[in-house]
């Protein structure tokens, strides 16, 4: 009975030390990302832009997927030859002519480090869109979008659609709808809203054709369940590519550094 006593209270001793250095852990590490983020914050309080978020700890939404605490997305996996990266260097065009910082090109130059703003393409409030010119059609296996990772948040109605049609007139394809209550207007989607991070959003595309990959988004919303109605991307890649052989591989994604997990 007493080594049974004994045992339990050793147990719980652990446990709690084990909350305890978890606390600190997440203490030290939302410190960190508070203190970095610190002089950004307060330049745009000055410029009179949203400022940004710290960790993404209230951001609410009915339709946002469960905090992934640094788990990655599954691999998507296909068959050899079908995993080339085929956006790099492709023409960008987007349903504004310019945009509010950075240039289109910038979204295809294979740069999405988070440094400080300076790989975001900054553009339009409300519903708007960026598109990828792959030059010519082929067989698209996933698409991986970066919209704005330096933040935590999430970006509002990404839908992603391809086409042989730049106009998205007839033929498209939606791959990815997280709109849930159409309030972009393209439609309601059975996807999930995520929270911002260095992975991105890997996207499986089920070996479709298709020329252009269009990318929808409507603002942001930011922990404080504060909203930024800008648009932001930092990098679309689209992989694909006629396949050599039957044997499958994951798709090897780069990942800039992470600002937080
Ligand atoms: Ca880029
Ligand atoms: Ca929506």
């Amino acid at each position: 009975m007493k080594k049974l006593l004994m045992i339990t209270v050793c147990m719980a001793t652990l446990f709690a030390r084990s909350d305890a250095q978890e606390e600190v852990r997440y203490r030290a590490r939302r410190a960190a990302i508070c203190s970095k983020r610190m002089l950004p914050l307060l330049l745009s309080m000055l410029i009179g832009v949203l400022p940004g978020g710290a960790a993404p700890l209230e951001i609410k939404s009915p339709n946002l997927e469960p905090p992934r605490q640094g788990k990655p997305y599954p691999p998507i996996e296909v068959s050899v030859g079908g995993g080339r990266l085929l956006s790099h260097g492709c023409p960008v065009t987007a349903s504004i002519e310019t945009p509010e910082r950075g240039e289109w090109a910038m979204i295809t130059d294979g740069n999405k480090e988070l440094d400080n703003g300076v790989t975001l393409v900054k553009f339009a409030p409300g519903v708007q869109w960026v598109q990828v010119d792959l030059r010519t059609s082929q067989v698209i296996n996933a698409v991986c979008v970066w919209r704005h990772a330096e933040w935590s948040g999430v970006c509002r109605d990404m839908v992603v659609r391809l086409s042989d049609d730049a106009d998205f007139g007839e033929g498209a394809t939606t791959v990815f709808n997280n709109d849930h209550d159409n309030s972009a207007g393209l439609g309601a989607g059975g996807d999930k809203e995520y929270i911002e991070t260095n992975r991105g959003r890997p996207i499986s595309v089920p070996s479709l054709r298709a020329r252009y990959v269009r990318v929808y988004g409507n603002g942001m919303y930011l922990e404080g369940r504060r909203f930024d109605p800008f648009n932001y991307c930092s990098e679309i890649e689209v992989y694909g590519g006629e396949t050599t052989s039957e044997e499958k591989m994951p798709i090897k994604f780069t990942y800039p550094r992470p600002m937080f997990k």
